[in-house]
Parts: structure tokens; C-alpha cells; sequence
């Protein structure tokens, strides 16, 4: 069998044995991942479709519109989870606090916690931009069988087990990593099947696309300004391309492909930046790292910030290695001037 026919579920079977502690516990995890995101891919395929677009009347904790399909994906991740009890926890960007799940016999002997963001991207889906899911996956760090505790959530993104995306673009792929190496699979949609389409995926040594929305560039830290004009500069091989979706699964799976630089920095409006450290740039973060590629908030390293608040916020700058680090070499330059 080459690897192109190899489907999601015999990849999960077969690199079992690469966890450290496996009991089968973490591939059923994915398992359940990769069956809400079929369910999610449904209904996100079928949007235009059906009455299910416009607000949904009520805003997150961060005080944004949801779209009806974020509360939907939200729903649709939380409840496949709760029903097969394989997790203990969950924490999810719609959600204020964090879900302890405890299964049926009152106890719950489950190891790992989930962070995601069910539907990123979601002020997209009424113009049919590709969206995406993104989830982290952690070892519970308080004793197996209690309820867990906001300890198990705030955890540094080096300690995460997996991490992945699914994007639901002109093709619907899952992408994630346990720590070693990426693949990528992409869902046959006829037979419901995820095929391993993208193995190995690694971020090339180069990359000439750069990624931010530079509509807010007067509010940018300086070092950013200044990265945007090296971009922008006719020397060498550049200038370089600019491209931005506006969403975030869909910008870093076309720069890991291709290379390239995502950056969402802070801004004067937002000094942490926008994106959500637990539900969105650690699990980025592993991915890019296990691709070869690398994330800081424009100083240090993503995976070591020990994070303070479920819905925090930080700066991010993500990509092919080398192009993360030119842009790090101009923050840097400004480091002790105020952020902007
Ligand atoms: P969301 O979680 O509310 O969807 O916000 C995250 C999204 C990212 O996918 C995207 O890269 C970014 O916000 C775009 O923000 P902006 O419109 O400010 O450029
Ligand atoms: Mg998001």
C-alpha cells in the first residue's frame, strides 16, 4: 500500500505505538476529532444552502458576533466528545469556562483535555472563505479520576500531546501532529474517507509570502513597520507576495506549503494582538515547529509562555523559520521603545 492510500483511520492504528503512555485512549480522541469534523464539514459545505447563516443573536466572551456555525461547530465538537467520555475536560473559544466531563459512572478516569477553536474564521463563511477547526490536546496535569481544574488547561504549549486543523476549503483537510512530524490527510467527501494526501509536511527552507492584515499598519509596533517595508523592498529575492485570507487555519496552510510569514502583531487598539494563545497560536505553534518552521510573539518562543488566563491573548508571528527570525531581528530592534 503507498502512503497516498493509506486512510486516516489505518495512520491512527498504525502510529499508536509513537505515544509515550498509549493506551489507545488519545487515537480514540482523534477519532472523535476527525468524526465531528465530517459532521461540521457537512454543514459548512451546505451553508450557502440553508437558512443557517446571520448572527445567531448572541456574542462570545470576547464580546464578538457568533455566526450560527460557530455555535453549531461548537456544539457539534463538545457534544461528540461529552457522549464517547474520552476526554475529562474541555475548553473552547465560545465557551466563558471550561467543561468538566464526568462520564456516567460518576468518575472519570479520562487523561487529556481538549482546547479548540471550533469554527476560526467564521466572519468568512457568508462570503464562502475557507474556515477552519483547530484543537489542542493536552495530559491532565491533577489527579485522574477528580474533576479537573483550570491547571490542566493553563499549560505551556510545549507540553502538548497533539495538536491539528481541519480546513474546510476547496478540499476538506485534517492536518495534525503528535509530535512527530505532520500529515496531512484530505476527505474524500463521496465515501466520507480521510486519505493521507500530504505526508510529512514540511515547510520550505525559503519562503517569499508575507501575511497580515495591513490595513491596520498605522497602528503597528514599529518592528513591523519596518519588517513590512524589508517585505516590501526590491533587493535580493524580494519583493515578496503578499497574501491574506483573513483566516488563520487557511493563511498557515498555504504558507506551510508554499512558505511564508503569518503575523498578527499587537496593535495600539490591541496590545496583545487579537489571537487566542490557548486555542489558536499554541496549536499552530506545535504544528509549524514539527514542519520545520517556527512561532514567537515576536521575542520569544510561543511554546513557552505559561499562560495566565484561558482566553488569553499574544502577538504572533509564525512561519518558515527563517523569515519568523528576520522579523524577530526587527522587533528587537525597538525592544526597550514603547510597543508602538
Ligand atoms: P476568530 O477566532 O474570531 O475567527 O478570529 C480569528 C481570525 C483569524 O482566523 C484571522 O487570521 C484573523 O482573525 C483575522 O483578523 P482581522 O480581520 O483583524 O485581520
Ligand atoms: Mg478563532
Amino acid at each position: 500500500m503507498t502512503d497516498k492510500s493509506k486512510t486516516l483511520g489505518e495512520f491512527i492504528i498504525n502510529n499508536q505505538g509513537e505515544f509515550k503512555y498509549s493506551s489507545g485512549e488519545l487515537s480514540r480522541l482523534i477519532n472523535s476529532i476527525r468524526l465531528a469534523g465530517k459532521v461540521v464539514n457537512h454543514e459548512v459545505n451546505k451553508a450557502g444552502l440553508v437558512d443557517i447563516l446571520g448572527s445567531a443573536g448572541d456574542e462570545n466572551v470576547q464580546g464578538e458576533d457568533q455566526q450560527k456555525l460557530d455555535v453549531y461547530a461548537n456544539d457539534v465538537f463538545i457534544n461528540t466528545l461529552v457522549k464517547r467520555e474520552i476526554v475529562c475536560g474541555i475548553a473552547s473559544e465560545e465557551e466563558d469556562d471550561y467543561i468538566s466531563i464526568i462520564g456516567n459512572n460518576k468518575k472519570n478516569d479520562n487523561k487529556y483535555v481538549v482546547l479548540m477553536d471550533p469554527l476560526d474564521g467564521s466572519s468568512n463563511i457568508d462570503v464562502n472563505v475557507s474556515v477552519g477547526t483547530i484543537f489542542s490536546i493536552y495530559r491532565r496535569v491533577t489527579p485522574e479520576g477528580s474533576p479537573v481544574t483550570l491547571e490542566d488547561f493553563l499549560q505551556p504549549g510545549n507540553k502538548q500531546v497533539a495538536a491539528g486543523y481541519i480546513v474546510y476549503g476547496t478540499s476538506t483537510m485534517l492536518v495534525y501532529t503528535t509530535g512527530h512530524g505532520v500529515n496531512g490527510f484530505t476527505l474524500l467527501p463521496a465515501i466520507g474517507t480521510y486519505y493521507l494526501s500530504h505526508p510529512n509536511m514540511k515547510f520550505p527552507e525559503n519562503g517569499n509570502i508575507y501575511s497580515v492584515n495591513e490595513g491596520n499598519y498605522v497602528h503597528f509596533p514599529q518592528g513591523v513597520k519596518d519588517y513590512i517595508k524589508y517585505c516590501q523592498k526590491e533587493e535580493e529575492d524580494r519583493p515578496y507576495t503578499s497574501r491574506y485570507i483573513g483566516s488563520l487555519v487557511s493563511d498557515f496552510h498555504r504558507n506551510m506549503i508554499k512558505g511564508g510569514i503569518y503575523i498578527y502583531p499587537n496593535t495600539s487598539q490591541n496590545p496583545n494582538g487579537k489571537l487566542r494563545l490557548l486555542y489558536e497560536c499554541n496549536p499552530m505553534s506545535f504544528i509549524a515547529e514539527q514542519a520545520g518552521g517556527s512561532a514567537s510573539n515576536g521575542f520569544d518562543r510561543i511554546l513557552d509562555i505559561q499562560p495566565n488566563e484561558l482566553h488569553q491573548r499574544v502577538p504572533f508571528f509564525c512561519g518558515t523559520k527563517s523569515m519568523v527570525e528576520k522579523a524577530e531581528s526587527f522587533m528587537k530592534k525597538y525592544k526597550s521603545s514603547p510597543a508602538v
